[in-house]
């Protein structure tokens, strides 16, 4: 029987070749996917971004993990649709108006990704039009927004606006580098995360 923490032990060294492998072979067996997810996939990331917090890895190690939780994913994902397996909630994520910085708000979807997460990524210089339009579209329970620039910031409070007058009963999370608990607080924000691996642990606790 496939022991699923040498298929976490993959995740956390970044073994793609790994990763994939022993994900089919645990399919193979007769493994329910949620436990893959779970026990696998999902418990090495945790791992993952627990060492990022503490700055025992950086981001490159959390990519390299993340692209090989992606590619078990690939495997795996069928398999969860087949089995009836949700997502924990829909996340749609976006960089604000303005603003084509996208390194961090990629490593948080992929953080939220790892933790089971269904994440829309509408890329950068979204405007709060599209933020609404889009969170309607897709029916996300949670809408997050980066920014890395001091002049796109006002952006967010505008988006936030926008979604609260649109009537949409999304929780709306912020982050990037200038942003802070107390910009967040101001301007209406339900979450602040100031990383990757905190984001996850604050979209969990904003998810009903
Ligand atoms: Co730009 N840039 N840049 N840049 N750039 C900064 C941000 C800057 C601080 C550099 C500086 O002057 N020292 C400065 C901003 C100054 C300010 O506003 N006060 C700046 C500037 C001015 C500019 C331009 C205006 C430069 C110019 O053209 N004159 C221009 C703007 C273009 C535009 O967006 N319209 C510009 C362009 C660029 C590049 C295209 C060259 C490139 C971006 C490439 C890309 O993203 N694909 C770039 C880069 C790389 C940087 C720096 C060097 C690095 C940013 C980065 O990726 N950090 C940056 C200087 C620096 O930080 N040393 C700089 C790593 C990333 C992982 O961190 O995004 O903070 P970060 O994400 C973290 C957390 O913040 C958090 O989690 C992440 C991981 O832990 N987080 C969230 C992020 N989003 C979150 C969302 C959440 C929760 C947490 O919830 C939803």
């Amino acid at each position: 029987m496939v022991d699923l923490k040498t298929l976490a032990d993959a995740i956390i060294k970044g073994d793609q070749n790994s990763a994939v492998k022993i994900t089919k072979s645990a399919l193979a067996e007769g493994t329910a996917p949620k436990r893959i997810l779970d026990e696998g996939l999902i418990a090495g990331m945790d791992i993952v971004g627990d060492r990022f917090k503490k700055n025992d890895i950086y981001i490159p190690e959390v990519l390299i993990s993340a692209r090989a939780m992606k590619m078990a994913m690939e495997v795996l994902e069928p398999e969860l649709t087949k089995a009836g397996v949700k997502p924990v909630a829909k996340f749609l994520i976006g960089t604000v108006q303005g603003d084509l910085h996208d390194i961090g708000k990629n490593l948080v979807a992929m953080m939220l990704k790892g933790a089971g997460f269904d994440v829309i990524d509408l890329g950068v210089d979204v405007s709060p039009e599209k933020f609404v339009e889009q969170a309607k579209v897709k029916q996300a329970q949670l809408v997050g927004m980066s920014t890395l620039l001091t002049t796109t910031m006002p952006g967010m409070e505008k988006a936030i606006k926008a979604l609260k007058s649109a009537g949409i009963g999304v929780k709306i999370m912020v982050g990037g580098a200038p942003v802070t608990k107390n910009y967040a607080d101001k301007i209406g924000a339900h979450g602040y995360a100031a990383d990757a691996a905190s984001a996850v642990d604050v979209a969990k606790t904003l998810v009903v």
